[in-house]
């Protein structure tokens, strides 16, 4: 397994490419100020790549060979980077084929509609370069197309999320050129009397609580298999040229009988299951993967499946709207705590940020509905609402001094899980539990509280907690 000495992907960040000019939006969000790169021509060498996974350490040298949309400016991984671009944009693709065996790139257009580029095949070694004008606005797997599904499975897939170029006049952004009544209805009410806090697009230009304009997440969904991965790989490098049979590909990977990795060398099911390439820690304290935000700073999360296994993909503290259902905008809005990603599907929520309605709080039971007469709600003396007990319980101790470092850590923010309801998808390897396909939503704050901006107390404590992620405010005044 050394046909092209292997490159080892990390755990980073996410790789991110912003085309053209109109997305400053980005750069001033902190869960993507890492390293983004603008440009309007990616350059892609379709190659492979060996990356540690999430059950790897010193003791267990867990691996997965992929193949992967390797850009130029980024470390091979798996998924391909992700790309921001603007309705109406036009990008620029270069792509090399540096495997044995044809391969394309190919991005689909809205339901019915023809795609919004296909490559075509690219011959080993070749190269193409192509135009394509990026719309309308949504979320898209840019994915090969060829011998489906074993080269978008075997790695070579990513996301391009396309943004409206404007709103509508006199009204709220979308994240789409055309919204429905109902999407536009939804956005309109975010930040008023309904939805108290920041409307989608409204952040803080000069970072005075840090909450940045048009927040939102990408969920890539997948289910690499090792074993039939390494197979692939190998027969490639034995059978230049030919085919990887993509009935047997499916036969493995949906059939054969599950076996952990430790009996033999286990089955060729899927034996990781990832948001973004990560999983378990990895994906969960991640600030690329996971929400963490004040109650009043609504955000968009779009959820794609570039998988061929189903996942129910299921939130805690908030409900979410679909916004989108595979590519196709709702006229009725669901509101869901739980919706399922089809292989090759997905969808778009927009998750309120509002307080979990059924925790009460001071101001009563359900959203921070500011009408007279609500019940102040209280247990055992102490109002639950804001949760400083919680946000003030540090364990152990804060003070606690190991190797002259305070090892206290603090249990903030509120952390929420987000876990799969297709349950093997929670363990990596065959059973390390927890390992698998999770995420969450964190609430770090909240904005609609009377008084206004609230930073929970002790968020300027440094600590060791595991959610830092410069959201500290200047401001931590509570309620009055
Ligand atoms: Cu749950």
């Amino acid at each position: 397994m050394d046909r092209r000495g292997f490159m080892s992907g990390g755990t980073a960040g996410l790789a991110l490419l912003l085309v053209g000019k109109k997305m400053p939006w980005v750069l001033g969000d902190p869960a993507y100020a890492a390293k983004p790169v603008r440009r309007n021509t990616i350059d892609f060498t379709i190659t492979d790549a060996l990356k540690d996974m999430v059950t790897h350490n010193s003791l267990n040298t867990a691996q997965c060979y992929f193949w992967v949309y390797k850009e130029a400016s980024f470390a091979a991984d798996c998924p391909a980077p992700l790309i921001f671009a603007t309705s109406g944009d036009t990008m620029f693709f270069n792509i090399t084929n540096a495997l044995t065996e044809p391969h394309a790139l190919f991005i689909p257009g809205p339901p019915g509609q023809p795609p919004m580029f296909d490559s075509g095949p690219i011959a080993p070694g070749q190269t193409i370069s192509r135009k394509v004008k990026v719309g309308p606005a949504g979320s898209y797997l840019y994915y090969d197309n060829l011998n489906a599904p074993v080269n978008r499975m075997m790695g070579l897939h990513g996301a391009l999320v396309v943004m409206p170029r404007k709103a509508a006049p006199g009204q709220r952004f979308t994240p789409y050129d055309n919204p429905t009544p109902a999407v536009q209805r939804l956005f309109n009410e975010l930040g008023t009397a309904h939805w108290p806090g920041l409307a989608w697009e409204q952040g803080d230009p000069n970072h005075a609580t840090f909450a940045p304009p048009f927040r939102q997440y990408i969920w890539v969904l997948h289910q690499p298999s090792s074993h039939l991965f390494a197979e692939v790989g190998q027969f490639a490098q034995q059978n230049p040229g030919q085919l990887f049979p993509a009935q047997s590909f499916i036969d493995a990977l949906h059939n054969e009988a599950f076996v952990p990795a430790g009996t033999w060398g286990g089955s060729r099911k899927s034996d990781y299951f990832t948001i973004n390439g990560q999983s378990g820690h990895f994906a969960h304290n991640n600030p690329y993967l996971c929400p963490n935000l004040r109650v009043g700073e609504p955000c968009v999360i779009r959820v794609l499946n570039a998988g061929m296994q189903m996942h129910s993909i299921h939130i805690h503290c908030n409900h979410q709207y679909v916004l989108s259902y595979e590519g196709q905008q709702r006229d009725n809005l669901w509101w869901v705590d739980t919706a399922s990603a089809r292989p090759m599907g997905g969808f778009e929520w927009l998750n309120p940020y509002m307080r979990s309605p059924d925790v009460p709080n001071v101001l009563g039971i359900g959203r921070a509905d500011l009408s007279p007469g609500l019940p102040t709600l209280a247990t055992d003396g102490h109002l639950t609402w804001p949760p400083t007990e919680e946000l003030n319980t540090f364990i152990p101790p804060v003070g606690t001094m190991a190797g002259g470092v305070d090892i206290s850590v603090r249990l903030s923010p509120l952390c929420f899980p987000m876990h799969d309801h297709c349950e093997p998808s929670q363990t990596a390897q065959g059973g390390n539990y927890n390992c698998g396909m999770i995420s969450g939503m964190n609430i770090t704050g909240d904005r609609t509280l009377p008084g206004g901006v609230v930073t929970f107390p002790n968020e300027g404590h440094i600590g060791h907690g595991p959610m830092r992620t410069g959201l500290a405010a200047p401001e931590m005044k509570g309620p009055a």
